[in-house]
């Protein structure tokens, strides 16, 4: 059925086809219906509404109306954006352009980092669907559109069952004009360790293929030697590499002479060398403080030439005020959610600084009416996902002495939970402080920021200070994530390693002083083909080879999801996460052009072994499934 597939496509039979076809084709791998995909999707929606959706408490469907979404003739021919400008010019004349331009251009982040910041990641393909033709149209002054990459990827597979590339390409198809911009955490792409180069290379090329066009890459303990393989690919795939530095500490404070503007210069310069296009400062906790914002961009815009692009959460509140004095000392990009996805540990909102920054000379680029509308809609779906929210609701100025990355703190403090150290919560912040200083004061963002957080949760769960750790620690079994940190499997820190504790964590193990890359085994692609081929009974496609290889056990449980469930992505959110109200009616476009209508009539009581046979309406036919009860 496959190759049935492809000879029948249209693409295929007038020529219109390259080397990426097969990844960029999702419908070549919809089959005729052998299994029935109907009852596979009733077998979803019963056990989600008896054994809830893992995670979360399982409580009755909310009732919420449909989204308002704006009213855009949607027949209208797009808008030209930076894409076509890109698409004309190439990255060169991309970065002259943004030169060029008087205006602030804005990235919008609320399909990426807005909602991996408020929501633990969750937003799912379904609700970006719904918005994406009316955000090409309403965001057509965009610079970029942040909407991949993080943990996006991961969490696609992990948690919403779905295929994050499959998101990408059908986003692609809706947003022709404006850029598409992804999070690469260098040599580890979009993951929590280092892998193999070769890896990290075939990321680059079949997310370009995809359709990314600006990579922001970055290193967690901005050591160049992380980045440099990820540029050089984004480079040679004829995409724009943003290189970032991730700003830590406080460029204000003497005392904290670690990180100070020439150390932020000498890496921006570095940087330029290695052929960023633009330079990103990824200020990834919103520890960027106005007067430094305004400091640390004038002194990069003299030291190099490339466009400045501010990246920021707005955790302490001071958002806004800090982008103004960045503005005005010249940066080109900031990054802002729509105002219903902004604020708090997500990025400032744009609706304010589109306001913030009128009649000042500078002002920001954006159809405000249209930024609004959209986050109208924003504010319905926000609710859908009420109960992955932080709980955090004010400002909270605490950040710039905890110093923790927008998308950890709601994470450590589950993760605390889930240990028992739920109650001793402000203990592990200040812990987590003490942590970064006893490392030598790290860069903290992922992963670096998770060995942070894990060491935190350590010590305060033994109750060990910063000397029992050196006292006792030959006998302690350090978290894995710390023993790899000091080995050098996550980099090399600015300054080197506190030798004496790193002897203490390591014990008998040799630290590395390389980069991973070089020793790492290169992943053999046709070896993972030919397993999964085994294990799946199909052609598998290069996107689903890259997922195993930096997600074995998430990749195979996601597979295996899909074979009992097929494909659970085709359902509404809240259907998907809370099943369905009994008596109620739902309709489901499986494919386009084809709608189940799913009517649930009854739940059975529990069998003796432990089922429960569920009695729905598909398409007015009764339809049975059973499932296990697990509550
Ligand atoms: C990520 O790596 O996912 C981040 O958002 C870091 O700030
Ligand atoms: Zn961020």
């Amino acid at each position: 059925p496959f190759l049935e597939n492809v000879v029948k496509h249209k693409n295929f039979i007038t020529g219109d086809f390259d080397t990426s076809f097969i990844d960029t084709t999702p419908e070549l791998f919809i089959f005729p219906v052998r299994q029935d995909r109907g009852t596979k999707l009733l077998s979803y929606i019963g056990n989600v509404t008896v054994n809830g959706f893992p995670g979360i408490e399982k409580k009755k469907k909310p009732i919420f109306g449909a989204p308002r979404k704006p009213e855009v003739d949607l027949l209208a021919p797009v808008p030209n954006g930076t894409k076509q400008i890109f698409d004309q010019q190439g990255a060169e004349g991309l970065t002259k352009w943004i030169h060029e331009q008087k205006d602030v251009l804005l990235t919008d982040t609320t399909f990426r980092d807005a909602h991996q910041s408020l929501l633990a990641t969750r937003v799912r393909s379904h609700d970006l669907y719904e918005i994406a033709k009316e955000t090409a149209h309403l965001q057509k002054d965009l610079f970029s559109l942040e909407m991949w990459g993080g943990a996006t990827f991961d969490v696609s597979y992990r948690f919403l069952k779905e295929d994050p590339w499959e998101r990408l390409i059908k986003l692609r198809q809706e947003i022709p004009n404006v850029l598409f911009q992804m999070l690469f955490r260098g040599a580890n792409a979009v993951g929590y360790k280092n892998y193999p180069d070769n890896v990290i290379r075939e990321f680059v090329r079949k997310s370009g293929d995809a359709g990314i066009d600006v990579f922001r890459i970055f290193d967690s303990l901005n050591w160049i030697k992380g980045m440099e393989v990820a540029i050089d690919e984004v480079r040679q795939s004829g995409k724009i590499a943003e290189a970032a530095i991730c700003y830590t500490g406080d460029i204000l404070d003497p005392s904290r002479d670690k990180y100070t503007v020439q150390y932020y210069k000498e890496m921006a310069k570095e940087l330029e060398a290695a052929g960023a296009h633009i330079l990103a400062i990824k200020d990834m906790a919103g520890l960027l403080k106005p007067e430094a914002a305004y400091r640390l961009v004038s002194e990069l815009k003299d030291t190099v030439s490339l466009p400045i692009h501010l990246h920021t959460h707005d955790t302490s509140g001071n958002g806004i005020y800090l982008y103004s004095k960045a503005i005005e000392a010249g940066v080109d990009i900031v990054d802002t959610a729509l105002g219903s996805m902004a604020g708090l540990t997500s990025q400032p909102s744009a609706n304010s600084l589109y306001y913030a920054t009128s009649g000042s000379g500078r002002e920001v680029r954006a159809d405000v009416d249209g930024l609004e509308k959209l986050s109208h809609y924003w504010e319905d779906v926000r609710k859908y996902y009420g109960d992955f929210e932080s709980g955090m609701n004010s400002p909270h100025s605490e950040v710039y002495v905890h110093e923790m990355p927008g998308g950890q703190y709601s994470n450590l403090q589950q993760q605390a939970k889930a240990v028992g150290l739920g109650m001793r919560w402000e203990e592990v912040k200040a812990m987590y402080s003490r942590v970064n200083l006893l490392f030598g004061d790290v860069v903290k963002v992922t992963p670096s920021s998770k060995v942070v957080g894990d060491m935190a949760l350590f010590m305060v769960q033994n109750e060990l200070d910063e000397e029992t750790v050196i006292s006792r620690g030959k006998t302690i079994d350090f978290p894995e994530s710390v023993i790899e940190f000091f080995e050098g499997y996550i980099g090399q820190p600015h300054g080197g390693f506190p030798k004496e504790l790193q002897k203490v964590i390591l014990k008998e193990r040799e630290p590395i002083t390389v980069r991973p890359g070089e020793l790492l085994e290169p992943a053999d692609f046709d070896e993972i083909k030919k397993a999964l081929y085994d294990k799946l009974e199909r052609p598998v496609t290069s996107h689903e080879i890259l997922a195993y290889a930096l997600y074995p056990k998430v990749f195979e449980e996601y597979t295996a999801t899909n074979i009992q469930f097929g494909k659970v992505s085709v359902l509404d959110t809240l259907t998907f996460l809370y099943g369905m109200r009994l008596g109620e009616e739902i309709e489901v476009e499986i494919e386009k052009g084809k709608t189940l209508m799913i009517k649930l009539v009854s739940i059975g009581e529990p069998q003796k072994d432990g089922t429960r046979i569920i009695y729905f309406e598909l398409n007015g036919q009764p339809r049975e499934v059973s499932i296990q009860d697990m509550m």
